[in-house]
């Protein structure tokens, strides 16, 4: 134990478990081998918890990257004490530094299916930020569901590049009104998103302060889970059983075809409160607890890091009870599980299949934790979450379910094989404003959508391909308002909705959304499909928000200033699709 080097002390944390684990492997191993991961069977530990302190998170990250056992490349972020992928806690308002340095060699290469080498990613000396030429080794970091802003240094993705051996540092200011909930911080280059996501550099980012939103969780002890995917070793071909993609929760394998599941272990008659992320870059989940067979009420606090109910009204948090919780690629649910009873034998946590589509993923039914009781707490797994210690907070979407729309899009995704005649050849993902020319994405691409800020968009997304997609919004959340024509009786504030597939004839499967960008939020960012293969292979654009004219009068220190020419250009080349506001039919509530 003495001979542990002291980026692996910080696993002490992790508890007996991951200790008796430690233990089994040779020392050497440990203390060479970045990125460590569980067998499977073990039992769950929470990722390590770091918290800002007088309103900064300051952190140094390194990338690291190895190879395992099955051949597949891991990827992860380590803090210079040798803490992998921390989950982050900050406040409303708080200031997030990440001095960050890329730590792979020259010569390591992500072995992604869609590495663009060599390729240019900032058009223009003013586009740069970090490096200007896209490598195999590149890496940036994109701060899932926070409000904050797209510019350099901050949750920029278009055109940031860290590559291997760069140093970068990341300022990442929260605004006071974040809604407090899960979030989450992944690598986002646009071509090998999908293998550094699934080699899992990926971590939790927790806005505190849910509790004095919704009390029913002050005091619960929680669990944070990361939900990542890789491939299955030896690339069995998906169908029934066997799955596109293995699953892990928390860094325990879930693997095919033996499906072990993990340990959860919790304390007779406690409720526990779950915050999950669905942290895989391909895989959709849909969370369901059974008990011998059962379905479980799960007690739903919050939805993509908005807790129920606080944005409307008096901003009071709700619950609301289901037994099945669909879980989009980079979607995350935070809820409440009341653990199984004395006379329950079989205690499981799973995802159920998930019907993609008949050229989607194969995403089977499989088991992810065993829930074991006991007549004690599993505290060195666990967080409490504090008491209730005041009102809410000032919330960043507040009032937007009665605002009015100034216009209207239809968006819609779609794919086509790049040889239409050669059914092996890859294919072309797409997602286009209506009336526009579908176009892959690059960096270089002129917005597809510019708005103003202030404004607030009714936008309706079509699926016109044979499989789902999962619509992503960066920097803001959107409300659920339809689906398929029809309004959501209960719609979410999210970042993430899934699009299901089209089958071929009758009307395209479509969701309305409502976008906020009335929040201080201006510039270039992105919206696409967030399964990472398919964001990979084009299906991404880029949306511009012009700074109203309130915002340019007032400017602040910093921001960008466009002239009123160039306003004015802008304005003039709005793409189709850009149309005005029609008359719009009251909504139902
Ligand atoms: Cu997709």
């Amino acid at each position: 134990m003495f001979l542990v080097k002291p980026r692996l002390a910080r696993f002490a944390l992790f508890g007996w478990f991951a200790w008796g684990f430690l233990l089994l492997l040779p020392v050497r191993a440990l203390a060479q081998q970045p990125c460590p991961r569980f067998p499977a069977g073990s039992t769950l530990t929470a990722p390590p918890d770091l918290f800002s302190d007088g309103g900064v998170l300051t952190v140094s990250f390194t990338y690291e990257t190895r190879v395992d056992q099955n051949g597949n490349t891991l990827f992860c972020f380590v803090t210079d004490d040798g803490t992998q992928n921390p989950t982050l806690h900050v406040r409303p308002g708080d200031l997030l530094v990440i001095n960050f340095k890329n730590g792979l060699s020259a010569s390591a290469a992500p072995r992604g299916k869609h590495a663009m080498p060599d390729m240019v990613v900032s058009g223009s000396p003013s586009d740069t930020c970090g490096a200007v030429t896209m490598t195999s080794t590149s890496v940036n970091i994109h701060y899932h569901g926070t409000n904050t802003s797209p510019t350099c240094h901050s949750d920029e993705v278009i055109h940031t590049l860290v590559n291997a051996g760069e140093s970068f540092q990341y300022r990442v200011q929260f605004p006071s009104d974040e809604p407090p909930g899960l979030y989450w911080y992944h690598p986002h280059v646009h071509g090998i998103a999908e293998p550094a996501v699934q080699g899992g550099a990926s971590g939790a980012i927790v806005v505190e302060g849910i509790e004095n939103v919704n009390p029913a969780v002050a005091g619960l002890r929680e669990r944070v889970m990361l939900i990542r995917d890789n491939n299955v070793p030896g690339n069995p071909t998906p169908g029934g059983a066997v799955p596109s993609w293995d699953i892990s929760v928390n860094y325990i394998p879930i693997p095919y075809p033996t499906f072990t599941p993990a340990v959860i272990p919790m304390r007779r008659g406690e409720q526990q409160f779950w915050r999950v992320v669905n942290a895989t870059a391909d895989t959709i989940l849909d969370l369901q607890v059974q008990y011998d067979g059962v379905p479980q009420p799960l007690q739903v606090i919050g939805l993509d890091g908005v807790p129920v109910g606080s944005q409307d009204g008096a901003g009071k948090g709700k619950l609301f009870t289901a037994t099945d919780i669909l879980l989009a690629t980079a979607a995350r649910a935070e809820f409440i599980v009341t653990a199984p009873g004395p006379g329950v034998k079989h205690a499981t946590f799973l995802t159920l299949n998930i019907d993609t589509g008949p050229i989607g993923d194969n995403d089977p039914q499989r088991p992810i934790g065993t829930i074991t009781t006991s007549g004690h707490d599993d505290r060195a797994a666990a967080r409490t979450l504090p008491a209730k210690s005041g009102p809410p907070g000032p919330q960043r979407f507040a009032g937007l379910r009665d605002a009015h729309p100034t216009v209207q899009r239809t968006l819609y995704f779609s794919e086509v094989l790049s040889d239409p005649n050669n059914p092996l050849s890859p294919t072309n993902f797409f997602i286009t404003v209506d009336g526009a020319t579908p176009t892959l994405f690059s960096a270089s691409n002129p917005p597809a959508i510019v708005t103003t800020q202030g404004s607030v968009e009714d936008w309706t997304i079509q699926n016109r391909a044979g499989e789902n997609h999962e619509f992503h919004m960066h920097q803001i959340h959107f409300l659920q308002l339809e689906q398929n024509g029809v309004p959501v009786a209960n719609g979410q504030y999210l970042d993430m909705i899934q699009l299901p597939y089209w089958t071929g004839s009758g009307p395209y499967p479509s969701v309305k959304v409502r976008m906020d960008f009335r929040g201080p939020d201006i510039g270039d960012f992105v919206y696409h499909c967030h399964i990472l293969g398919h964001e990979d292979n084009g299906m991404m654009a880029i949306i511009r928000v012009k700074p109203s004219d309130d915002a340019r009068n007032n400017h602040a220190p910093g921001q960008p200033q466009p002239s009123k020419a160039a306003a004015t250009a802008a304005a003039a080349k709005l793409p189709p699709g850009d149309l005005p506001a029609k008359a719009l039919q009251p909504r139902q509530e």
